[in-house]
């Protein structure tokens, strides 16, 4: 059976990762045969999505290749199924099945507020160690295209106005360096290397990689650079029609940072962690300026407690905070999104204390895999749901016009990352509540928002160098309270290894990127 399953995920895995245009494909794309092309008219008029065929007589060759190349792999019927439960979900139809919603058990979750000291420090050492022992993998979710932030790079190439100048990919480059070289010192070990795959989609790949290609991969080594791209699917009408972007282009967009798990095996990252002997993942959003890249304390929180996931998260700010909340639902493990609350929901507070909101452990994108949890994505891929985010798509419409609507004319079917944590027990699920201010200040929005934004990244991260200096025994003297000290992740990935400046002056702002 589980031969059967794996085959049919397999199939379904090559048809639905569609891609966008893979770096480096450049030959034109042939017209099909006469065979080939009546054969998928006839798969997709079956389905009721013949309209995609409209314009084929308009086409020159290579456009007919073109759309063809797209339409070849989708399966218009498995289409109209995820629209369907997407726009449909089965749990919401009747009352006496609405799930049970409670806060996490205890048994699930830690705080690195109230641990004791000696945890987190036997934590952070098996990490490490783990580390030293290449045991361990970064995944980097970096698909999104950022539309909220209103620049068209790819987040990650995004300045926040730090004194350095340095994007949040550099940042990231950086700690992960600082890392192998802390982990390689303690335990004494050469060629210690985190291998970091960087998930792009369709709009980000070729941005991505000519940036890390530019800045020389931030003085990481390439062959542990490894990018690889989600599937995308098509847009959908409010009709439940394939949408056209263009009369030779089916309308497509990435297919949400769910899609991580089907990509992660049909481009080979799992294999490839298989033979790097990887066995602990830390996967994680671009946008937080202040991630611990691979946290040794987490991994080896989540390594002790010996789960398949393990997920960190923050106080909710209030309640309308666009944030994913973590909570036990139906016993099981689950986050319900922010734009699929109830305000209820969202607005419970504590029945044991009616100051603290009943739901506040806010999902940060902040993953801990096991491998062998990993290696299992084909027996349950085909189970993770879709959800609808109603869009404004540009496309052409039965006459033939291009159009740039107005207002949502459509959908696009995306999976999120967090919905495979149900398929667990909750004795194979841990949570580690961190502190914001050391772990959480996501760019998700334009300059001068006044929040979640390039002035709001910047600083927090120089209030937390501020924090690191005066912790290490130094003191910092600033005009403006929000001005702070950027502390290069070379020089200290968390606050460690800062004693040269115990006893200094230093005027903020500043930066400290030598030890000198
Ligand atoms: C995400 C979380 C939300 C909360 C919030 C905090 C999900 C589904 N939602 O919401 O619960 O934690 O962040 O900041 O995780 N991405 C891809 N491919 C895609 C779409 C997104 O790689 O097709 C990446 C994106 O590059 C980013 C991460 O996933 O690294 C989160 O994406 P987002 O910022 O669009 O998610 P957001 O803020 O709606």
């Amino acid at each position: 059976m589980a031969a059967a399953i794996k085959d049919t995920v397999n199939n379904m895995l090559s048809a639905l990762n569609l891609g966008g245009e893979k770096a480096g494909q450049d030959a034109p794309p042939q017209p099909p045969s006469e065979s080939d092309f009546t054969e998928l008219k006839q798969k997709y008029e079956k389905a009721g999505q013949g309209h995609v065929f409209q314009y084929w007589e308009e086409l020159k060759p290579e456009e007919k290749g073109a759309i063809f190349q797209q339409l070849q792999p989708i399966d218009p019927e498995h289409i109209n199924n995820i629209t369907e439960k997407a726009l449909n979900p089965p749990e919401e139809k009747s009352e006496e099945s609405k799930p049970s919603l409670d806060q996490l058990p205890d048994s699930a979750t830690s705080s690195v507020i109230d641990s004791k000291s000696g945890d987190l420090d036997k934590w952070y050492e098996s990490g490490l160690k783990l580390i030293s022992e290449n045991q361990v993998a970064v995944v980097l979710m970096a698909g999104g295209q950022g539309t909220r932030l209103g620049s068209s790079a790819p987040k990650g190439c995004f300045d926040i106005g730090l004194p350095s100048k340095k994007s949040l990919f550099q940042l990231q480059a950086e700690r992960i360096w600082k890392l192998q070289h802390l982990a390689s010192k303690t335990y004494n070990k050469e060629d210690v290397s985190v291998p970091w795959y960087i998930m792009t989609s369709g709009p980000t790949r070729k941005p991505t990689e000519q940036f890390f290609e530019e800045n020389k991969y931030f003085g990481l080594n390439r062959n542990n650079v490894i990018f690889f791209e989600q599937g995308v699917l098509p847009c959908i009408s409010n009709e439940g029609k394939i949408l056209l972007e263009n009369k030779g282009k089916v309308a497509v967009a990435p297919d949400g940072n769910g899609g991580i798990y089907q990509a992660l095996i049909s481009s080979g990252v799992v294999q490839d962690m298989g033979k790097r002997g990887v066995k602990h993942i830390h996967a994680y959003c671009v946008d937080n300026c202040l991630v611990r890249v691979a946290d040794p304390t987490f991994i080896g929180f989540s390594a002790e407690k010996d789960v398949e996931i393990a997920t960190k998260v923050v106080r909710k700010r209030n309640a309308k905070e666009s944030v994913g909340l973590i909570l036990q639902k139906n016993g099981k493990p689950a986050v319900v999104e922010y734009s699929e609350i109830s305000t209820e929901l969202a607005e419970a507070k504590d029945p044991k204390d009616s100051e603290l909101l009943k739901f506040r452990a806010a999902n940060i994108v902040n993953h801990y895999y096991s491998f062998r949890f990993l290696e299992s994505i084909p027996d349950w891929a085909h189970k993770l749901p879709h959800h609808v985010a109603k869009k404004k798509i540009p496309c052409v419409n039965d006459k033939g016009e291009q159009i740039k609507p107005e207002k949502p004319n459509g959908i696009k079917l995306e999976q999120f990352v967090f919905d495979c944590f149900p398929f667990l027990p909750m004795d194979k699920f841990a949570c580690m509540e961190v502190k914001r201010e050391d772990e959480f200040s996501p760019l998700k929005n334009a300059k001068g928002t006044g929040e979640d934004d390039p002035d709001t990244s910047r600083k927090d991260i120089l209030l937390q160098g501020k924090r690191f200096l005066e912790e290490a025994g130094a003191t910092v003297i600033s005009e403006e309270s929000d001005a702070g000290v950027e502390v290069s992740p070379l020089i200290s990935y968390g606050g460690e290894g800062l004693d040269f400046l115990k006893g200094r002056e230093i005027k903020a702002p500043a930066v400290i990127e030598k030890e000198d």
